[in-house]
């Protein structure tokens, strides 16, 4: 596509009303050479481009496709830059087609990415123009956008060059302040003084592109430390985790070891126990009872007196024997045996 003239360029979202603009600019009102989308679908897919005179200067004015248009195979901004590097002649102007009433986020996305795009550079070369206005509003020249922030600053940073769309709905009834609306915009084309050139544009590219690397190696750097800092809780938690777990398990040692000896301690005490057994002749002195009676008296068996180990056994077992040593001499025979019961009862009754 050859680029003859100063190029004109309609920029917008997606059915913001540019092919519609660029038409009546031309004074078209037959869609043509722009086709205008009915449908809800996005309409131009390539740059298009056709000539434009006014003041006795022609133009190049060029439709472009909108951008956030995501049909498969359409880049808007690859196809919009891919024309630019071709305007030989540079740029007079940019039709910045925004839709008034509501002021979406994504129309003030537009507007910041067109800017954005195009860099600082472009300010002396903007038009905002609002479309989609009611019959009111095209016929007062009147839209709030200074209530809104972001229009507000682009707009008076551009020299408040600022104008309405016709609506082609009530273009044809209501010509005159439909004409003075495209006179306006017109007008501001003519007065504008300088060139937006490619060279311009391709180091507002490089910029960009440089500031796109940087964004990524700082996203790249900040991913890497997050990842960092993340490992590194982890160690510092397995770290804590392991230090506990070590101290547990002394802890578990330390019973485990103490447990142990309770188990030798109890053990030897059991076998001091054990060996503590009575010599027959101790049992005799306490009972006061002949050594060889002793256990007769007890009708226990002699090695039986001597196993006996433990205080209260002896106990039991000599209160037994004294009293079986009672009642033998009471009553010898019948006389043993229940003193020695009546012992016992009084040994058990008397230690526990
Ligand atoms: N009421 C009203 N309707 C408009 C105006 N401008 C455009 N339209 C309508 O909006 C629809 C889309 O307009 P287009 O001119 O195709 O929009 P576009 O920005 O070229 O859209 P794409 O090519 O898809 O990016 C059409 O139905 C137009 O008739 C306007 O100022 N007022
Ligand atoms: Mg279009």
């Amino acid at each position: 596509m050859n680029v003859q003239n100063e190029v004109i360029l309609l920029l917008g979202k997606t059915g913001a009303g540019k092919s519609t603009l660029g038409n009546l600019l031309l004074g078209r009102l037959d869609n043509h050479p722009f086709t205008a989308s009915d449908e809800w679908e996005s309409k131009t897919k390539n740059c298009e481009v056709a000539t434009f005179t006014f003041e006795n200067k022609t133009y190049d004015l060029v439709d472009t496709p909108g951008i956030f248009d995501t049909r498969e195979g359409v880049n808007p901004l690859e196809k919009i830059s891919e024309f630019v590097h071709k305007c030989a002649h540079g740029v007079r102007a940019i039709l910045l087609v925004l839709e008034v009433g509501r002021i979406t986020d994504e129309e003030k996305n537009s507007l910041m990415t067109i800017r954005n795009f195009l860099g600082k550079d472009a300010r002396d070369n903007f038009i905002v123009v609002f479309s989609k206005a009611n019959r009111n509003q095209v016929k007062d020249k009147r839209i709030a956008w200074n209530k809104i922030e972001i229009l507000r600053t682009f707009i008076e940073q551009i020299n408040n060059r600022w104008g309405i769309s016709p609506n082609p709905d009530c273009y044809e009834t209501e010509r005159e302040p439909h004409e003075k609306r495209l006179t306006e915009i017109k007008k501001f084309i003519a007065q504008i003084k300088v060139l937006y050139s490619t060279k311009q544009f391709e180091e507002n590219q490089k910029r960009l592109a440089e500031e796109q690397r940087k964004k990524k190696e700082d996203d790249e750097r900040r991913k890497r430390e997050y990842e960092n800092k993340i490992r590194e809780q982890e160690r510092e938690k397995w770290e804590k985790e392991k230090e506990n777990l070590k101290k547990e398990k002394e802890n578990l040692e330390i019973k485990i070891s103490q447990m142990k000896n309770y188990d030798t301690d109890s053990d030897s005490e059991r076998d001091n126990w054990r060996t503590t057994s009575v010599p027959i002749k101790e049992v005799s002195k306490v009972t006061n009872v002949p050594k060889k009676e002793v256990s007769k008296v007890a009708s226990v068996p002699k090695k039986e007196v001597e196993k006996t180990s433990d205080t209260k056994g002896i106990a039991i077992l000599s209160s037994g024997i004294t009293g079986a040593a009672v009642g033998t001499a009471m009553a010898p025979g019948i006389g043993t045996a229940v003193g020695y019961l009546a012992g016992v009862v009084v040994g058990v009754v008397v230690t526990l």
